[in-house]
């Protein structure tokens, strides 16, 4: 059978949307077929069931009605059945049916959505890194109830372009729902693009995902809500370890989105460095040479790279091991060199090396601030919160814990777990603010302000003097590691009340969240 009839065959039936696994049978992979005989579905070897090795696929795409550069969209949120592999179908909750969907528009570009929740829970569409009004972006406040619609709307101003995403943002069911891969990718694209036409760009949105004994989406634990959750299946648009071919020499754009819950993405590329181009604001001064980068969820980068001349050369994009200062018992994976994705050059004629421009856009250095503010990340466990944790470890038998996680964790912003309505600070539009951020917790936490781009301008490792940064950057979220201080500078664009917390979807949840007003 051909790929493409298999394809068409999946996608006939509306129930199901073969989201991950839509292999041929005769495919040319030995690999895959191997791995898929020795599937076991014991709770730890779920991982093990997904082939690895398919072709990197391109993201599907949410169809755009109206004429570029303007998006205009329907879509469902909605339970779907996904084919995980051959034999194994699980209940996701998705965009338009499908894992990671993309929106696509330009710089300028207005961006319509209707959106109707076939959740039996409220949600909201936050359009994380997008300088939208306050009213569109999907904050805690204004959620879409069960069987609601909700039309978004709104221009991503010029000087936006990047690769920002979507997801939802309705406190107290976040977690679930991205532990079930509710996220999606709003792509904005420059006018006027510094990087030649002929350099291909692939994006990997980097998700993963933990399943129960009978493979269902498992529920959380006191582990995940202490940590941030980390599933043992580490995919990659929607594949575990694909495989992507480039002729030898070949040069490339790999743009990740880390839309885990809680995973940090120490991504190194073997026998290859690479050039940091662009982060979450998008396009850096200058090409930065790297041989690793730290990527934090929420974060997005964009990794320029020039593949070996060799033919039939096999690397791979891996992910490191790094120690966040997990409480309890580690997950499995904790400590291991995971491959993200097997990159592979095929026996073709070398590719001339494409020059790239000395300056890729200007990042204007942010003026002097008007306002200053404090900012203490803190953690308070009470003294059974481990305990209760060791007890459902020990017992998985599905008996409820003695305790909830919410009765005895608190992941505090100043001292102060996050209240709806409640604002902790009030500000102008157009002033600079620099913020400092210390992280008194014991553990890592990746920071995020909303509807806007800051650049972090000096930090501060435990107890040594202040740094500059090694290049100016546009962050919507930058990491802390613990007794880690920062500054960062930030002007908000627009009105309205603003979020800012950590990106540990969990630690959200716990409360490590509050808003400014700004009028
Ligand atoms: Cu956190």
């Amino acid at each position: 059978m051909l790929r493409r009839d298999f394809l068409r065959i999946s996608f006939a039936g509306v129930m199901v949307a073969p989201l991950y696994a839509c292999m041929p049978k005769d495919h040319d992979h030995e690999m895959a077929d191997h791995l898929m005989e020795h599937a076991a579905k014991s709770l730890k070897d779920w991982a093990a069931a997904f082939p690895q090795h398919l072709d990197l696929r391109p993201l599907p795409r949410i169809q755009n009605q109206v004429e570029w550069p303007n998006f205009q969209s329907q879509f469902d949120i909605a339970p779907t059945s996904a084919q995980l592999t051959y034999d194994l179908q699980s209940e996701l909750w998705l965009y338009d049916g499908k894992l990671a969907p993309v929106i696509e528009v330009e710089e300028g570009g207005q961006v319509e959505v209707r959106v109707r929740n076939q959740l039996n829970q409220p949600t909201t569409i936050h359009w994380h890194g997008v300088k939208v009004p306050a009213d569109q972006d999907g904050g805690p406040h204004e959620v879409i109830p069960p069987q609601g619609e909700h039309l978004y709307r709104f221009r991503v101003p010029e000087g936006n372009a990047g690769l920002h995403w979507f997801h939802p943002h309705a406190h107290g069911y976040l977690a679930e729902q991205i532990a079930r891969s509710l996220a999606g990718v709003l792509w904005v694209k420059p006018k006027d693009d510094p990087i030649p036409q002929e350099i291909r760009s692939y994006l990997m949105m980097v998700t993963d995902l933990r399943l129960d004994v009978e493979g269902h989406v498992d529920a959380h634990s006191h582990l995940d809500w202490m940590n941030g959750r980390e599933g043992d299946i580490l995919l990659v648009n929607g594949l575990r370890n694909p495989m992507l071919e480039v002729a030898p020499g070949a040069t490339f754009r790999l743009r990740l989105i880390n839309a885990c819950a809680g995973r940090y993405l120490r991504l190194q590329l073997q026998e290859h460095d690479f050039h940091l181009i662009g982060t979450d604001g998008g396009y850096l001064e200058q090409p930065v040479l790297m041989s690793e980068l730290l990527l934090v969820p929420g974060q997005r980068c964009d990794l320029l790279v020039r593949a070996t001349t060799e033919s039939h050369k096999n690397f791979a994009l891996q992910n490191l091991p790094y120690d966040r200062d997990w409480m309890g018992e580690e997950p499995e994976h904790y400590r291991r060199t995971e491959n993200l994705m097997l990159l592979r050059t095929q026996n073709l004629a070398v590719e001339a090396e494409i020059r790239l421009p000395e300056y890729l856009t200007q990042i204007p250095e942010m003026q002097n601030p008007s306002v200053y503010r404090t900012l203490t990340l803190s953690e308070e466990m009470g003294s059974d919160a481990l305990l209760s944790a060791g007890h459902e470890m020990a017992d998985h038998g599905g008996h409820p814990p003695l305790v909830k996680p919410h009765e005895n964790m608190r992941f505090m912003i100043n001292g102060q777990t996050y209240q709806p309505g409640r604002v902790m600070f009030e500000g102008q539009v157009g002033q600079v603010e620099e913020w400092e951020i210390f992280n008194q917790s014991h553990m890592d936490h990746p920071f995020h302000i909303h509807g806007t781009q800051f650049q972090v301008v000096a930090l501060q490792e435990d107890g040594q003097s202040w740094s500059a940064p090694a290049y100016r950057a546009w962050q919507d979220t930058v990491n802390l590691q613990p007794k880690q201080r920062l500054k960062l500078r930030v002007v908000f664009e627009q009105p309205g009340e603003w979020m800012f917390h950590c990106h540990i979807i969990e630690h959200e949840e716990l409360g490590m969240m509050s808003s400014i007003r700004v009028v």
